[in-house]
């Protein structure tokens, strides 16, 4: 197939896709659902910003109520539906990285069999993205989000403190070249088979707000079709650098949309959360307490 015929093919699955994925544009994020199926624990990486957590009270990526069971996944999203049936997607988003371990593909093969007409969409640092793509492909994910905050390693080390690959631990400038080498394999060999990619880029003023546009146009080249900026929520590591200004945002998203459509409605969502971005969010009536669940955090 030639990559014409690739490209023809994308922008159609986009154009369907956005119709219906409340985060890929379009009307569709204010009249369509999406339920996170906290599965995944660990991160096999240390973004500076990132404070894994779990907790009833917070609305933000990286926290979950306590982790769901590959198992309980299928029951999980009817109960959603049951709740919420303006859901269309069915995502994964942590609270860990999704593929550091077997968890999410597992979900989403169980999912795909019972539920085919629901769009699957995963949320991922991209570390291992080459890697799974076409298990990632064969249990029937569509849509893809990969975390890029840099494509310079000397920006990229100044936002994450290591990589873990294959047992062995990476810093500085070395993890940043393989996190984002990785990355870009990653979005170039999914995006050929198909799937759609979004690329999230945290905005950390004073570190990676004047390379948005070098970060979009080269995940542009490597394959992805939409582009999201989330302000950075000061914690952890980078407690000390203030979150951006409206005006910085509004101007990194300028830049990025010199290259690819940027996403507006991004409501920063927790991996358990579950209806209508912005509107009531169901995951407490879906996931309650948790008490019966196995619970994870990094304290
Ligand atoms: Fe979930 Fe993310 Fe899929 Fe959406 S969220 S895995 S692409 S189904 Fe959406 Fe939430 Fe923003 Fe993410 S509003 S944080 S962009
Ligand atoms: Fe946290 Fe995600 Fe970064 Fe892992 S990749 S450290 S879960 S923000």
């Amino acid at each position: 197939m030639s990559s014409n015929t690739i490209k023809v093919n994308k922008d159609d699955k986009f154009k369907k896709l956005s119709n219906i994925h409340p985060c890929l544009g379009g009307e569709a994020h204010t009249k369509y659902g999406r339920v996170h199926l906290p599965v995944s624990p660990t991160c096999n990486i240390q973004c500076k910003f990132c404070k894994r957590d779990c907790n009833e009270d917070e609305d933000r990526p990286g926290v979950a109520n306590g982790i769901l069971h590959p198992k309980d996944a299928v029951a999980t999203v009817k109960k959603a539906l049951e709740l919420c049936p303006e859901i269309t997607v069915v995502g994964i988003a942590g609270p860990g990285d999704t593929l550091a371990t077997g968890y999410a593909i597992e979900t989403f093969r169980l999912v795909h069999e019972a539920y085919p007409d629901l769009v699957e969409c995963l949320s991922t640092n991209g570390l291992l993205l080459e890697r799974y793509a076409d298990d990632l492909y064969e249990a029937g994910v569509s849509t893809i989000t990969v975390t890029v905050n840099a494509v310079d390693p000397k920006i990229q080390s100044q936002i994450i403190s290591n990589v873990i690959l294959d047992g062995k631990v990476y810093f500085g400038e070395e993890a940043a070249k393989i996190l984002i080498d990785a990355q870009l394999r990653g979005i170039k060999k999914i995006s050929e088979l198909g799937v759609i990619v979004k690329v999230n880029t945290v905005l950390v003023p004073g570190i990676n707000d004047k390379h948005i546009e070098e970060t979009a146009k080269t995940v542009k080249e490597a394959g992805a079709t939409l582009y999201n900026i989330i302000p950075l929520i000061p914690q952890h590591d980078l407690s000390h650098v203030p979150a951006p200004t409206c005006q910085q945002l509004d101007n990194a998203r300028l830049e990025a949309e010199k290259y690819l459509e940027v996403f507006r409605h991004c409501k920063h969502c927790r991996a358990d959360a579950c209806g209508i971005p912005g509107k009531k969010d169901l995951s407490s009536l879906l996931y309650g307490k948790r008490n019966d669940l196995e619970t994870f955090s990094h304290g």
